[in-house]
């Protein structure tokens, strides 16, 4: 059984086999969790953004896609990156169908790595503009249905008032 965790803090210091970025589609990094992967991590991860860019997608990683690099020098061995809906930019329930499958993306590319322990960040939920606890509610949902064979997923919150909302709707 796979356990769900939630801790508040850092994912670029998550010591697990695989940790998931909140990017965008352009994978060539950004604000928020991108900007603090690619900080921590070292040039090694963009050097493979843009090679996957060159490689495969020309035109950026589709919004609920995920796609796996290096994580350099993060603890982690592999960073996820997948890129989640804007709040705005799209209608219910597309939105939320994007969100969720962000989170099944991600679990298969890890599984398919050999990953068994995976960190999320509330994607969506900073710059991206989506109301936390509806984040965390699909966040949760998505890796329940997924139901993946890890040993853990967790869920790294920022900040007390986003491990607030994951707890209320755990
Ligand atoms: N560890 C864990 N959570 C964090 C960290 C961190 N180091 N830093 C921020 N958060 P965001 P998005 C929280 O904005 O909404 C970038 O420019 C943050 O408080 O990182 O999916 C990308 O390139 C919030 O709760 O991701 C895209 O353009 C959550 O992580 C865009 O932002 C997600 O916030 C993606 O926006």
């Amino acid at each position: 059984m796979t356990q769900i965790t939630l801790v508040q803090g850092d994912i670029t210091e998550q010591r697990v086999d695989a940790v998931v970025n909140a990017a965008n589609s352009s994978l060539l990094g950004g604000g928020g969790v991108d900007g603090a992967i690619h900080r921590k991590g070292g040039p090694e991860i963009l050097a493979e953004c843009r090679r996957l860019r060159a490689s495969h997608y020309g035109k950026g990683l589709p919004t609920g896609r995920a796609v796996a690099t290096t994580a350099g020098r993060l603890p982690a061995r592999w960073v996820v990156h997948t890129v989640g809906p804007v709040y705005r930019a799209e209608d219910y329930p597309q939105r939320a169908e994007l969100l969720a499958s962000c989170y099944r993306e991600s679990l298969r590319v890890a599984v398919g790595l050999g990953a068994r322990t995976v960190a999320f960040p509330a994607v969506s939920a900073g710059i991206f503009g989506w109301p936390l606890e509806d984040a965390a509610r699909i966040a949760l949902g998505a890796v329940a249905a997924a139901g993946p064979d890890l040993d853990e997923v967790r869920f790294v919150l920022f900040d007390a008032e986003a491990y607030a909302a994951f707890e209320r709707v755990r």
